[in-house]
């Protein structure tokens, strides 16, 4: 398997297990375990978001690029076998209706004001950057297509590139900075809320904790803006630690299974691998 491939299935692999690991904290009974930093017992499902990382995942090995058309047709036949995955209300809207024939184009704007900005394509990408790493400006164009098929409004799509960025940086074999991490993640976002609120990510401290969930947000909206920045700033902060990431992650509270999907992509990449006994809890990708 060549170099990118392999940081590519690494990022899926982080991605999951942070989405089924995230998952297991809406459930209150789970809360003991998040009080005793111990995993949760049983398997853990991944949701929509490793299931739409599946079609990233997919298209790029198959064609090495994103085709927006490709890209939506499987999105939606994901969607179409397992609806259930716990999908966004406007993404469960917009794939039901490519089922029926319609096109992206004219459907994605349309949703909401202005497009999604939802944090659903940030969610999925990790694995893109990952693939993409040592060639930013490939990063950002990839990220985008990746994006616009749901995601219509900038924010979600500055959303997407950032996380991507993020993983293309984790991939690298050199090691950043904290803050100089997420500084080069910002310059490369495109004007937004995201890109601002990653500038102030960039000069939060690790051991301003509370601090950087109260003012990045951590998905409550279920936002791209309320969402990334936040787990961009856990990413830089705890790149060679997995769990403790994690662990933090959840602690926030928030979007869990998405906000545990992103950190689980990014950091997945610089740690270079994914301790097994979280592995083996994750249940099976498809295929
Ligand atoms: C359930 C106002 C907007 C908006 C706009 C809000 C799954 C809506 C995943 C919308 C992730 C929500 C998450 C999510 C991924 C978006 N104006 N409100 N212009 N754009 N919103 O529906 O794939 O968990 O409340 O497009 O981005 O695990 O329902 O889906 O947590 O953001 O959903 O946006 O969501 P959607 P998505
Ligand atoms: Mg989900």
């Amino acid at each position: 398997m060549g170099q990118n491939l392999r940081l590519m299935m690494l990022s899926l692999e982080g991605l999951s297990v942070g989405d089924a690991f995230g998952e297991q904290f809406f459930n209150p009974a789970n809360l003991k375990y998040l009080n005793a930093q111990a995993l949760p017992p049983g398997e853990w499902k991944w949701t929509d978001d490793t299931h739409m990382a599946l079609s990233i995942v997919e298209m790029l090995k198959e064609e090495g690029t994103i085709d927006p058309d490709a890209l939506i047709k499987k999105f939606a036949y994901r969607y179409s076998k397992e609806p259930w995955r716990g999908y966004g209300w406007g993404a469960a809207r917009l794939l039901s209706k490519i089922a029926e024939g319609g096109d992206w184009r004219e459907l994605a704007p349309k949703l909401f004001v202005g497009g999604s900005y939802g944090n659903g394509a940030a969610m999925r990408v990790a694995p893109l950057g990952a693939f993409f790493n040592n060639d930013m400006k490939r990063i950002v164009k990839e990220a985008r297509k990746s994006a616009m098929v749901t995601h219509a409004h900038p924010e979600g799509q500055a959303g997407a590139i950032a996380v991507a960025l993020a993983a293309g940086l984790a991939a690298q074999e050199q090691t950043f900075k904290p803050s100089v991490f997420i500084s080069i993640v910002a310059e490369w976002t495109q004007e937004s809320e995201v890109k601002e609120k990653l500038l102030l990510a960039s000069k939060i401290s690790e051991d301003d904790f509370d601090y950087a969930v109260e003012a990045l947000g951590t998905g409550q909206r279920v936002s791209a803006q309320d969402t990334v920045p936040f787990c961009v700033w856990v990413a830089a902060h705890c790149a060679n630690d997995f769990e403790k990431a994690l662990w933090k992650t959840v602690s926030a509270g928030g979007d869990l299974d998405t906000t545990c999907a992103i950190v689980g992509g990014i950091v997945s990449l610089s740690c270079k691998k994914i301790p097994t006994n979280w592995l083996d809890h994750r249940e099976p990708l498809e295929g």
